[in-house]
């Protein structure tokens, strides 16, 4: 057992609390990871509020993060100590059939026990006063420590500074790969994306990176046009400034409608207008956002009928082991602009402050330093 700084997120709704947790050394086929930073996602929020239906506490959160191997266990044949790691939420086993479908990343070996807060043999390498805690999404890198399962983990370069790469390990990658490999946005297409937290914004660069014609940003705070702009975008939409529906505000202004869309925030009505904000015929809406339990989607199927496409996108479609070290390549010859992103940086004691700043709509990503 080794003593590891944690935020713990006791229960829904409630301050995360610094603690000092007990970690378990890694079992066969585990690594044990001390996490150098971690960005906040809105996921984490999102299951700390209470709406996630495998949200499980006591619980330590945490999923984009980057780190150092400091043990591996018995079978560990990838890693070694000393490699620098990101923490993968959607594993890479290579040998299950989704892994060898060719046709998605969500590989699902190790996908069921993650979803319960448990590592694969179906307990927590984590404890409080020798009371389990749960896992989260396979990483919990709200832990200075914390244990994961070897093909939970992508190997990067060790001179890419990890409290700026941590981001991909969500948020960036996410956005880019929406657009990149979900919808495959094609070169003088044109492109709206709702929402420009951390995930629309990387959206937006994986957009101009398709060399896509027109990039209309929405976004009810109107403070993060400026870095849209910067990023790419050519459009800027308030729906607070219009009285009629978005989508007919957007299919307005494109000539009937966006070639893809990108719903970019976990609202099922916005999920609504940015798939019929689509042209007719061909246009492509991906859902990235993650809406609350209970919650569900609805449009006329008229809209489908009529070729509009709905498509989801997690981790960006991206097969993190193999794929992830050419985003981190990006980063380091400054293809993806970090910085742009990381508005905040505090130590692990003002977490709760991460929070407060995402909620009031004023941080892009904040990054934790252990
Ligand atoms: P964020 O809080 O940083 O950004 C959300 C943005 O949406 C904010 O700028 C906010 O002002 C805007 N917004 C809120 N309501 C709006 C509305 N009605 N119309 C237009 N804009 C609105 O969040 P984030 O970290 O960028 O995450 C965005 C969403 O993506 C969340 O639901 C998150 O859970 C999800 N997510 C999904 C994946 C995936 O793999 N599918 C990965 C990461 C995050
Ligand atoms: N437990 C959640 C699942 C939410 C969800 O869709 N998560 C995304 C990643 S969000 C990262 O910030 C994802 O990868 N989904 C695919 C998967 O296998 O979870 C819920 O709502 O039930
Ligand atoms: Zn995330
Ligand atoms: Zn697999």
């Amino acid at each position: 057992m080794i003593k590891s700084r944690a935020a713990v997120a006791f229960a829904p709704n409630q301050p995360l609390q610094i603690v000092e947790v007990d970690v378990a050394p890694p079992k066969a086929g585990e690594v044990l990871v001390r996490i150098v930073a971690t960005g906040v996602c809105h996921t984490d929020a999102y299951t700390l509020s209470g709406a996630d239906s495998e949200g499980v506490f006591p619980c330590i959160l945490g999923h984009e993060g980057g780190g150092i191997v400091e043990a591996v266990g018995e079978g560990v044949t990838s890693l070694a100590v000393g490699d620098h790691v990101i923490p993968l939420y959607t594993a890479e086993c290579r040998e299950c059939k989704f892994c060898k479908s060719g046709k998605t990343n969500l590989c699902q070996k190790v996908r069921a026990t993650q979803g319960k807060g448990l590592m694969p043999d179906g307990t927590s390498r984590f404890s409080y006063n020798g009371q389990p805690i749960y896992h989260y999404m396979g990483c919990s890198t709200f832990s200075e420590y914390t244990v994961l399962p070897e093909i939970s983990l992508a190997k990067i370069p060790k001179d890419a500074p990890l409290e700026k790469v941590c981001l991909l390990g969500c948020g960036v990658t996410t956005g880019i790969g929406a657009v990149l490999n979900t919808a495959k946005v094609e070169e003088g297409a044109t492109v709206a994306i709702f929402g420009l937290g951390g995930i629309g914004l990387a959206a937006i660069i994986g957009a101009k990176m398709a060399k896509a014609s027109r990039i209309i940003a929405i976004d009810i705070n109107p403070e993060k046009f400026t870095v849209a702009r910067e990023l790419g975008a050519t459009d800027f939409v308030n729906p607070k400034e219009h009285s009629k529906p978005i989508q007919d505000v957007i299919v307005e202004m494109t000539d009937g409608g966006v070639d893809y869309s990108f719903e970019c925030v976990g609202n099922v009505d916005l999920m609504r207008a940015a798939l019929e904000c689509c042209h007719k015929g061909w246009g492509e809406s991906v859902i990235i956002g993650v809406a609350p339990a209970g919650t569900e989607i609805k449009t006329r199927p008229f809209q489908l009928v009529t070729g509009r496409v709905w498509r989801g996108s997690a981790f960006g479609g991206v097969k993190g082991r193999t794929e992830l070290p050419s985003y981190v390549e990006k980063a380091q010859k400054g293809e993806i602009p970090l910085d742009t992103f990381i508005t905040h940086t505090m130590g692990l004691d003002d977490i709760n402050k991460a929070f407060d700043l995402m909620h009031e709509g004023k941080s892009i990503r904040s990054v934790v330093h252990y």
